[in-house]
C-alpha cells in the first residue's frame, strides 16, 4: 500500500515541478522578448502641417515623418491643411477628440488660433508650435515654439546687399527693389517684409512694389512678369522664398533682361530665402541668386527633443530659434554685422556646393 502512495506522491511532485519549470521558462522568454511597442505604448502626436506649397515645406514634412516613426515609439497622425486655416483648425479638433498626447502645429498664418488652442488647453493636450508663429492673447495656449527668426534672416540679406553695393560703388538711390512676398500673414512673410522695409528706410532704398508670390514658383513668375512690365527700372527682385525666386528668374529672362549681381551693368539681382535644395544652391553658384538666407526646415529632431523633455517632466524653452547660414558666390562680402553680432557669409563655388547640399541632407539623416 505504502509503495502505491509513494508512487502517487512522486508523480504529484514531478507534476508540480514540471509546471513550475514551464512557468519559469515562460517568464524567462517574456523577459528576453524585445519590448513590443503595442498601440497603447506609442506616444501619439497629431501634426497639423499647413500645406505642400514649396520645397521647404516638403523637406519639413519629410523631417517630421522620418522622425516620428513607430519603431521609435511614436504614432504620427499627419494632416495637410492645404494652405487653409479652417482645415488646420478642423484637424486640431480631430486630434483633441482622439485625445492625442501632443499637438504639433505649423500655422499657415499668425492670427485666428486663440479659440482652438483654448480647446486644446482645456483638454490638457500640450501644443508645440513649429516653423511659423501664432499671435495669441495668452501665450500659455501653447507650450513652446521652435523655428526661425525671419526678421533676422531679412536683416542678414539686407546687410549683405548694403555691403555689396558699397563694395561696387552702387549708391543707395540706384536700387529699385520689388518684394515678391510669401503667404500674406505668415510669420515668414511678416518678418522678411519688415526686415526689408527697415533696411530700405535706413539706407534710402526705393521699394517700388510689394506683392505676394504665395511662396510658389508659378505665382512668383506671374507677379514678377507683371511688375517687370509695369516698372522698367527694377534692378533687385527680393523673393521671400526659393520657389518664388525660381519663378522670378524665369520672368526676368522672359522679359529679355539678364539675371545677375552686376547691377551696374544692367543685370537684375535676385535675393532669396530657404537654400533648402540643390537647385537653389546651384543658382547661387551660377549667380542666378546673388544671396540666399538659409531657412532650415529640419524641425523633426528639434520637436522630438522637446517631446522627450516634456516626457521626462522637464520644461523646454518657450521659444527656440535655429542657427542659419547666409550663402553667396560673390566674395566681395565675407561677413556682415546685425545687432552687433557678426555672421560669416558662406561663399559657394562649384568646388564646395555639394558639401553644403550633402551637409543639409546629412543633417536630415543624423538628426533623426
Ligand atoms: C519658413 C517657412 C516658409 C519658407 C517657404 O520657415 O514657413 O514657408 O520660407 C515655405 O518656402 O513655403
Amino acid at each position: 500500500m505504502k509503495s502505491k502512495w509513494l508512487v502517487v506522491l512522486i508523480l504529484i511532485i514531478c507534476t508540480f515541478s514540471a509546471v513550475a519549470c514551464g512557468l519559469s521558462e515562460d517568464k524567462k522568454e517574456q523577459e528576453q522578448a524585445p519590448e513590443k511597442s503595442t498601440e497603447e505604448d506609442l506616444i501619439v502626436i497629431g501634426f497639423s502641417q499647413l500645406g505642400a506649397e514649396s520645397d521647404w515645406r516638403s523637406e519639413n514634412t519629410k523631417s517630421m515623418q522620418s522622425t516620428f516613426t513607430e519603431e521609435k515609439g511614436y504614432k504620427l497622425l499627419f494632416e495637410d491643411g492645404q494652405q487653409s486655416q479652417t482645415n488646420q483648425i478642423t484637424a486640431i479638433r480631430r486630434f483633441i477628440q482622439q485625445d492625442v498626447d501632443y499637438i504639433v502645429l505649423a500655422p499657415v498664418t499668425e492670427d485666428g488660433w486663440d479659440t482652438v488652442l483654448s480647446e486644446a488647453k482645456e483638454a490638457e493636450i500640450p501644443v508645440i508650435i513649429v516653423d511659423r508663429m501664432v499671435n495669441v492673447a495668452d501665450d500659455s495656449l501653447y507650450t513652446c515654439f521652435v523655428g526661425s527668426d525671419f526678421e533676422l534672416e531679412a536683416r542678414k540679406v539686407t546687410e549683405w546687399l548694403n555691403d555689396y553695393c558699397k563694395s561696387k560703388d552702387i549708391a543707395a538711390d540706384e536700387l529699385h527693389i520689388v518684394n515678391i512676398q510669401g503667404t500674406m500673414g505668415a510669420s515668414a512673410q511678416i518678418g522678411r517684409t519688415n526686415g526689408l522695409r527697415k533696411a530700405a528706410s535706413n539706407y534710402g532704398w526705393d521699394i517700388i512694389a510689394e506683392e505676394s508670390g504665395e511662396f510658389t514658383q508659378t505665382k512668383g513668375r506671374e507677379v514678377t512678369n507683371k511688375l517687370l512690365r509695369q516698372y522698367a527700372d527694377i534692378n533687385v527682385v527680393y523673393c521671400e522664398n526659393d520657389n518664388s525666386a525660381f519663378g522670378a528668374i524665369q520672368a526676368i529672362k522672359q522679359s529679355g533682361k539678364r539675371v545677375g549681381s552686376n547691377i551696374k551693368d544692367g543685370e537684375v539681382m535676385v535675393i532669396s530665402f530657404d537654400g533648402v535644395n540643390h537647385e537653389a544652391l546651384l543658382d547661387v553658384v551660377s549667380n542666378q541668386i546673388s544671396c540666399v538666407a538659409e531657412c532650415n526646415p529640419l524641425h523633426g529632431p528639434r520637436v522630438e527633443a522637446i517631446i522627450k523633455t516634456l516626457e521626462q517632466g522637464g520644461m523646454p524653452d518657450k521659444k527656440s530659434y535655429v542657427d542659419e547660414k547666409v550663402y553667396s558666390a560673390q566674395d566681395e562680402v565675407s561677413a556682415i554685422m546685425v545687432n552687433d553680432k557678426k555672421y560669416d557669409i558662406t561663399i559657394l563655388s562649384e568646388d564646395n556646393v555639394i558639401d553644403y547640399y550633402i551637409e543639409n541632407q546629412m543633417k536630415t539623416q543624423t538628426e533623426n
